[in-house]
């Protein structure tokens, strides 16, 4: 029964997804008598943490009872007092968790409060799934750099435009869903300069049944050459956008971008581009936990070869264009010998009717 509850806390920290960064994902179920007396979830950046809800929703006394999160309770002051503190209060019997915290504030600390109260404590139950629940909150508590996903749809012989550049569309409507179902979840989303110029996209997320918070849009552009008219600069939007440029940008330029409320960020030049690895820890630094990396395929291989991408999302639809000069999704100069590839592992494949859907995570030394 245990896995059964902390399968149900894993589903309602979802519910959180898009509205808690750069805080986790939690979720909370309270068991008295073989039965859920409370549940509860982090909803919002800033609000009462999942235990606090499942508390304030629990139908009858949690006296003696048994509660399940997703992640350990807390043990520090923060926006809100510790969740431990308020376990205790209520002569809860026993805490399941399926994940230690690595936030240095908490990192076992919750744990050993609980136990020095008497309380009884299980550790890492579905703690794989819990892992993958936040695998963002992972990366950027511990590194305080963002978690980056780079995405991209190809045809079945490997394109992502045909040979005079038409893309609309490689991947299908149910395929294209998802992808906005991503943007919701991650805060920021990050294209080449290359797909401004060719594509004027709105990079912001659309959902028909829900209301999709937009990313924050950032631009990479050594150059300074985004048109003050595009369309990711113009959009009425709840997010900002960001361009990430170097000083080989015209000083006129990035004053008339700062005018339309455009952010610059100035990184070192780097092989003649902008330096991605600074870029990232000076992401990091201003709270963006994650990163949507759409394109287009120098940026992508660039992002590939500096080694800041932990995941891919590749779609592949079933269709053939050819052409020896049509677009692949990673360009750039590209790897000599097979034994330097870049290696996915714990692969997972879904289908979007008729497009497959390769998920993995890049091989890190
Ligand atoms: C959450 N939601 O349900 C739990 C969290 O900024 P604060 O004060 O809200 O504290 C955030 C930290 O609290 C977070 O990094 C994690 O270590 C711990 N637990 N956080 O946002 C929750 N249970
Ligand atoms: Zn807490």
């Amino acid at each position: 029964m245990e896995s059964v509850y902390m399968k149900r806390a894993i589903e309602l920290a979802k519910k959180g997804e898009g509205h808690v960064s750069p805080n986790p994902l939690v979720g909370a179920v309270i068991v008295k008598n073989e039965s859920i007396i409370g549940e509860g979830y982090h909803g919002f950046y800033g609000g009462d943490h999942a235990e606090i809800n499942a508390l304030k929703n629990s139908t009858e006394s949690v006296e003696g009872s048994t509660m399940y999160v997703t992640l350990e309770p807390c043990s520090h002051f923060g926006k809100t007092p510790p969740c431990v503190n308020a376990i205790v209060e209520n002569n809860i019997k026993k805490v399941v968790i399926g994940l230690k915290d690595p936030n240095l504030l908490v990192s076992g600390r919750g744990i050993q409060i609980l136990k020095s109260n008497g309380i009884e404590v299980v550790t890492s139950v579905l703690e794989d799934e819990c892992k993958k629940l936040n695998e963002i909150f992972l990366k950027y508590i511990t590194t305080k750099t963002p978690f980056v996903i780079l995405k991209y749809a190809m045809t079945l012989d490997g394109k992502i435009a045909t040979h005079i550049g038409d893309s609309k569309w490689i991947s299908n409507s149910l395929s294209r869903k998802h992808v906005h179902e991503i943007r919701h979840k991650l805060s920021s989303i990050m294209v080449g300069i290359g797909t401004v110029l060719k594509d004027n996209p709105s990079l912001n997320t659309r959902l028909e049944d829900k209301e999709g918070l937009d990313p924050i849009r950032i631009i990479v552009d050594t150059k300074g050459r985004i048109p003050l008219d595009s369309k990711v600069i113009n959009l009425k939007s709840s997010s900002r956008t960001i361009v990430a440029t170097t000083e080989l940008a015209p000083k006129d330029k990035l004053k008339a971008l700062e005018d339309k409320d455009v952010e610059i960020i100035i990184t070192p030049v780097k092989d003649s581009y902008v330096d991605l690895i600074y870029l990232l820890k000076s992401l990091g630094s201003k709270g963006i936990d994650s990163i949507l990396l759409e394109g287009g395929s120098e940026l992508s291989f660039s992002a590939l070869q500096e080694n800041i991408v932990d995941k891919v999302v590749a779609f592949i639809s079933p269709k053939i264009i050819g052409g020896s000069s049509a677009k692949t999704p990673i360009g750039g100069t590209g790897i000599e010998f097979m034994k330097d590839a870049i290696n996915l592992n714990n692969i997972s494949l879904k289908t979007f009717n008729e497009d497959i859907m390769i998920e993995g995570y890049i091989e890190k030394e």
